[in-house]
């Protein structure tokens, strides 16, 4: 049959393995074969870039892998980036493999057995291998790219919540979750007729971890889905205690990692999460690539999401087999060229260290509350410990509004976020109906948030408060 012969390869590349040795002649699935390739070449790369781990950020060297940074906006004005939390600006290694993509080996993926797509299958998949012991997942197989963490999040609603939530079920969620963490669960309960609570985010803007376990017990939950850090509050939550309290009770877990991937060390096997969502935009890479990891026994069980080319094995007039995982969940042309520019952000991030990235914005997040708190009617909220805050801060300044304040600060050169940040339910929980933001990242420096600290006096000399 056709379907065999175009998906078995004769894998004679003389790769070496790990232990020096080349690899041997074999007849595999073409997709296996890939991978098998793969994990060597990925590991010996990885390896070497994270030599480095704990060292403080070299901020001023960092600067100059940016080329946004040097853009000078309107009025001659030095951009200052602070809205990191929305999207983070790229490094030319990441602009680069993308553009080298499309110069030298545009191809179609998983499909011809021409070079060029054999070479764009190769940096595709070592992405995957990347993400993976990036989160230290345990297989590659767990790792499905997506367009970004909201369709991450929706898959797990409509593919395992279809399956697995019924009538009288519940969905437990919080208080300080993204529309993206919301929404999709709110159809869900529509379609199921089943139960949608949320646990309470408490005055220092922590999540209530009594009032969790009491809506577990009262309940018969069968998902939780958490944000491990907010996009607003910056609140860190307790996630191995949730994911323990949820798993003694047989409940899965699904982490929201949008806003904690980017900036800490994860480790989903040590976090013994079920699910996890997040985006490559928000670390260095592209926009419109996300991953969604499931732990492999539990995507065996999904049904597929979308429907069409690679994620079939076999296709008769009315039935199909599908595709070996993660394959059955990608479905059609990905997008393959930005998928190679987030194995290039992975790379940068490894060289600096995750832990290296935390301690700078730990560095920045104690400089900035320090500074903005002695701004006269100033409100912040969230957590006062930055131990338990990532490198967001999002805040009042006395009757001012959001948008006019980020004017403001636009005409200096800048760029804060403005606005209810995607969070409606923990905006109207705060009594307020929007907030201005900044957000850190590896490239920020001192300089700037005491640039920020200046214009928000500016603000308020402006509007007389
Ligand atoms: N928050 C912000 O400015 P997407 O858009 O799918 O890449 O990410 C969605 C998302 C999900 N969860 C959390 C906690 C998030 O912060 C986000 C994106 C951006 O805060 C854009 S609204």
């Amino acid at each position: 049959m056709v379907i065999q012969v175009t998906s078995l390869i004769a894998v004679h590349w003389a790769i070496p393995n790990s232990t020096g040795k080349s690899g041997r002649v074999r007849v595999v699935p073409l997709y296996n074969c890939m991978s098998i390739c793969l994990l060597n070449l990925g590991q010996r790369q990885v390896e070497g870039m994270s030599s480095q781990r704990n060292q403080m950020v070299n901020v001023a060297r960092i600067r100059e892998d940016f080329p946004i940074l040097k853009r000078v906006l309107r009025g001659n004005r030095r951009l200052v980036y602070l809205d990191n939390a929305a999207t983070t600006q790229k490094p030319i290694s990441v602009i680069e493999a993308i553009s080298e993509y499309y110069m030298n080996y545009n191809s179609n993926i998983h499909r011809g057995v021409h070079q060029l797509a054999e070479e764009a299958t190769i940096k595709y998949e070592l992405t995957r291998e990347k993400v993976k012991k990036f989160i230290n997942a345990k297989s590659n197989d767990e790792i499905i790219f997506t367009r970004n963490a909201t369709e991450a999040i929706n898959i797990v609603a409509h593919s395992w919540g279809v399956r697995n939530i019924s009538e009288n079920d519940c969905i437990l969620i919080t208080e300080i979750e993204h529309h993206s963490n919301i929404v999709p669960w709110q159809i869900l309960a529509e379609e199921r007729g089943c139960k949608l609570e949320y646990v309470v985010v408490n005055e220092n803007g922590e999540l209530d971890l009594d009032d969790y376990r009491e809506r577990m017990d009262r309940n018969r939950v069968k998902i939780v889905s958490v944000s491990h850090m907010s996009n607003v509050l910056g609140t860190i939550v307790p996630i191995n205690k949730i994911v323990k309290m949820a798993h003694e009770r047989g409940i899965h877990v699904l982490v929201d990692g949008a806003q904690s991937v980017p900036h800490m060390e994860v480790n989903v096997q040590q976090m013994d999460c079920d699910f996890m969502a997040f985006s490559a935009h928000k670390m260095l890479g592209p926009t419109g690539v996300g991953v969604l990891y499931v732990k492999r026994d539990i995507l065996t069980g999904m049904p597929p999401f979308l429907a069409g080319g690679d994620m079939i094995k076999e296709v008769d007039k009315y039935y199909t087999n599908y595709n070996e995982l993660p394959y059955k969940f990608e479905a059609g042309t990905p997008n393959i060229a930005d998928v190679v520019g987030f194995g290039a952000s992975i790379d940068y991030l490894n060289r600096i260290s995750m832990p290296a990235v935390r301690n700078h914005e730990l560095e920045m997040i104690q400089y900035a509350m320090q500074a903005i708190q002695d701004v006269q009617g100033i409100t912040i909220y969230g957590p006062t410990q930055s131990s338990v805050r990532g490198g967001v801060i999002a805040f009042n300044l006395a009757d001012i509004h959001p948008h006019d304040l980020a004017t403001i600060m636009d005409d200096r050169g800048i760029a804060i976020r403005s606005g209810h940040h995607c969070a409606q339910v923990l905006m109207r929980k705060l009594q307020v109906s929007a907030t201005s933001r900044v957000s850190f990242y590896i490239y920020n420096t001192k300089e700037e948030i005491d640039s920020f600290v200046q214009a928000l006096n500016d603000a308020r000399r402006l509007f007389r408060v």
